[in-house]
């Protein structure tokens, strides 16, 4: 899988050179011994299949070290790691993004995943103030009231009293409102680990938030809102509104991926609100609160609003909207060569399940459907794929989503119509890699 190496390396924006280097090596390679392959490559780019193998590599021939010796034994390491050979996949810290790390974003590679759980080492970080790995016999999570009349019993639980009682997973991505929020202005980063990287999804494990008020006698007419508060000491707190708990959906959660939560991810608990920017997923848990009014907290009302053309500031504005982008290829990386490729990407809502995505190769002139790969889910990640011929011409490679409910992914220009350009939070415009001659792949804003 030589050329998915390739397109895998790290930081890839940095090593274009040595991708030329490599590039150039494998060009020349293949000038060479696989001559007699060319007519099968033409004719591979014709029907869109692919076709480059390594048919006359000598390297099959030889018995490696590994075919002829004794392996690792079992349990040598007991908590299994990635392949020597994948290191470089890593999420990463955007160089100067914040003043200290511990306010700041690890991005995941999305340009390296497949499919659309991400594992939990490669989950997305945002922290206000550092991460914790909080013992989990000393945590509780209390419920309570905003006065006495709307919730009849206050609790406060442990995690043995949460882990007894029934649970439910589901598979859920989650993004922060602030994902893409560098590009408002302009093409500004140069991979889409830092474009988009702000998403992950997972299965997560937990009690419906809803069954925990009910137990506590919840008043859910008067209550029409809760608050959720973090036990770090960011002071996170953030309205969740009722219509949202009573489905069912907002979970307290315990479990991702069949694993506890890392401690970078919340550990021993966080709040799972599905559809909803990454900030109201409050992580370390300790305390609901019932009440009948939106709390206006100081990370509803100073930060994540939306500053709109006419100057004015949009509050609550949580929902993530329909969104796709194109993983591969995608920024800082190199096409090996002319022929096939196979374009693939993800595709989300906060409103539900994607319907469609389609793909152009030609900055938005023409679209076509993409593959949707199932199972397609509601307020999950969908990976999507398309096939592309490279005839060694400049290309623009966009992707654009349409979720269950009509909701149409825009494109910059009529983002910008109705949220101007210097807003942060909740940027879903369509992303423009562009292709060059050479084969690297670049950052671009059109429209
Ligand atoms: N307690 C607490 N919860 C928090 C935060 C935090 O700093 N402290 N950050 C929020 C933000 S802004 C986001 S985007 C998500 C990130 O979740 P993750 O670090 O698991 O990716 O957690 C949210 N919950
Ligand atoms: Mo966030």
């Amino acid at each position: 899988m030589f050329s998915r190496f390739l397109q895998r390396a790290p930081e890839n924006f940095l090593n274009a050179q040595h991708m030329r280097d490599v590039r150039a090596g494998r060009r020349g390679f293949l000038a060479q011994a696989l001559a007699a392959a060319t007519a099968a490559t033409a004719t591979a780019a014709a029907t869109a299949t692919p076709a480059q193998t390594s048919q006359g590599d000598p390297a099959i021939l030889e018995l490696p070290a590994h075919s002829k010796g004794l392996g690792q034994p079992v349990a040598a390491r007991p908590y299994g790691l990635p392949s020597e050979w994948e290191k470089n996949l890593q999420r990463r810290e955007s160089p100067g993004l914040t003043r200290v790390s511990q306010g700041s974003v690890s991005f995941s590679p999305l340009q390296g995943l497949f499919g659309i759980i991400t594992p939990n080492g490669l989950h997305f970080e945002r922290h206000h103030q550092g991460w914790w790995d909080i013992d989990p016999s000393k945590h509780r999570l209390m419920v309570n009231g905003s006065d006495a009349s709307l919730l009849k019993r206050p609790m406060v639980f442990n995690m043995d009293e949460l882990m007894r009682l029934p649970s439910v997973s589901r598979m859920h991505f989650i993004e922060c409102g602030a994902n893409t929020g560098m590009e408002w202005g302009n093409a500004a980063v140069p991979t889409v680990q830092y474009t988009h990287g702000m998403l992950s999804c997972s299965e997560f494990t937990g009690v419906p938030l809803r069954t925990l008020l009910e137990l506590c006698g919840a008043d859910f007419k008067r209550g029409a809102f809760v608050l959720a508060e973090g036990a770090d000491g960011s002071g996170m707190t953030r309205t969740i509104p009722m219509s949202l708990i009573l489905s069912g959906e907002v979970l307290v959660a315990y479990g991702q991926n069949g694993e506890m939560l890392r401690p970078e991810n919340g550990y021993p608990l966080r709040l799972v609100v599905p559809g909803v920017q990454g900030v109201s997923w409050i992580k370390y848990l300790r305390r609901i609160e019932l009440g009948d009014m939106p709390y206006a907290t100081k990370d509803e009302t100073i930060h994540y609003v939306d500053l709109m053309p006419d100057g004015t500031h949009r509050q609550y504005s949580s929902i993530q909207e329909v969104k796709s982008v194109i993983t591969s290829p995608s920024g800082g990386q190199v096409l090996l060569d002319k022929g096939f490729h196979s374009i693939t990407g993800l595709a989300w809502s906060g409103r539900g399940k994607i319907r469609r995505v389609d793909v152009s190769v030609d900055g938005g002139r023409n679209w076509k459907p993409a593959r949707l790969e199932g199972p397609v889910m509601y307020k999950c990640l969908s990976r999507f794929n398309a096939d592309f011929v490279w005839d060694g011409k400049p290309a623009v490679f966009q992707s654009r989503a349409v979720d269950d409910t009509g909701h149409i992914q825009p494109s910059y220009r009529e983002l910008r119509r109705v949220r101007a350009s210097r807003s942060i939070y909740h940027n879903n415009a369509i992303q423009s890699w562009a292709l060059g001659e050479s084969g690297e792949v670049k950052n671009v804003q059109i429209g």
